[in-house]
């Protein structure tokens, strides 16, 4: 691809701990909803690609799983996704909440980190709601503690100190191609941003180990009588209690999980649409490889998932 004078591009991955609000400040940043969020942490599970776009450049974002010590299988894969980012950004935007501040988890993280070249920002979020004491604190222990190139806090729920963040990292990266058409915000698949808006709607209305123990998949879309969008998407649950829990009574919590996704494809696809949710059973799937990869959580680089 050609260089383009005076044009800046790059890619900047967002890491950090479950929960910290990097999905949030992507779609944020980018303006539009693209990656799930929701207060339970490990709600993302790909590497989600949001493109930020300025008159002289532009900046690719990689949302990633949250890093923890993971135990599962699954969790490890979600956590590799996340560690096999690092290494291919020109920018690595490190996120910690402003009240909790920095945990065993990121530790961890901040250790691997030294090895890497790219550049590194540290991002403060959720400074709504942390004490200006504490910031301040928080500030000074990542100057004397760390090597961050900057440091910026942020509120990324209500769009505090996001233009500045952006301008930043834009003028760091360096003069590159024009990866991404203006009008081309993410390269995620349809099919993948229609199952992560259902799948949003179950990590936020149900509980315990139901919403981590779910994927989502179309099946398939097409227009309906009156040019409806019809789309057929299924929600595999790990055991039949579970399939009974995101069924309800009479339907009842398909329908409370349909309804608000409904909404937000209309609202984001701009037309009229009919989601049909079906639940099956597929036992222990997310310690199945075969279903892993099927369900597209084994991270092949040249699949986009
Ligand atoms: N008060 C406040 N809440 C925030 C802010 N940013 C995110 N949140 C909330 O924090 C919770 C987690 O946000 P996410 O964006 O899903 O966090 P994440 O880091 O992507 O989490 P994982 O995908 O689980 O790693 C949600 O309830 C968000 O609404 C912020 O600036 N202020
Ligand atoms: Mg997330």
């Amino acid at each position: 691809m050609k260089k383009e004078e005076n044009f800046k591009s790059g890619y900047a991955a967002i890491i950090g701990k479950p929960n910290v609000g990097k999905s949030t400040l992507l779609n944020n940043l980018v303006m539009r909803k693209i990656a799930a969020t929701s207060h339970k942490p490990q709600t993302t599970r790909n590497k989600i690609t949001g493109v930020v776009h300025f008159p002289g450049g532009q900046i690719i974002l990689l949302d990633t799983p949250g890093i923890h010590k993971a135990s599962s299988q699954f969790n490890q894969l979600m956590v590799k996704a996340s560690l096999s980012t690092y290494k291919d950004v020109d920018i690595i935007l490190f996120v910690v909440d402003a009240k909790q501040g920095f945990a065993e988890n990121d530790m961890f993280v901040l250790d691997t980190l030294k090895d890497i070249d790219s550049l590194k920002i540290l991002i403060i979020n959720k400074i709504d709601i942390a004490s200006k004491p504490d910031l301040l604190s928080l500030i000074a222990e990542a100057d004397e503690k760390f090597d961050f190139r900057e440091i910026i806090p942020v509120s990324a729920l209500r769009s505090d100190g996001l233009e500045d963040l952006g301008q930043t990292v834009l003028n760091y990266l360096p003069e590159g191609p024009q990866y991404f058409p203006v009008d081309m915000i993410t390269d995620c698949s349809e099919e993948f941003l229609l199952e992560e808006i259902v799948r949003e709607k179950i990590m936020q209305r149900t509980h315990m180990e139901v919403p981590y123990s779910i994927a989502v998949v179309v099946e398939q879309t097409y227009e309906g009588n009156n040019g409806v969008w019809v789309i057929d998407a299924v929600i595999i649950a790990e055991t039949a209690s579970q399939k009974k829990i995101l069924i309800g009574s009479n339907g009842s919590m398909l329908k409370k999980l349909g309804k608000p996704a409904r909404e937000e494809i209309e609202k984001r696809f701009g037309c009229k649409v009919y989601l049909n949710l079906f639940v099956k059973v597929k036992n222990n799937w997310r310690d199945d490889k075969r279903s892993l990869r099927d369900l597209g959580y084994m991270y092949d680089s040249s699949k986009n998932r």
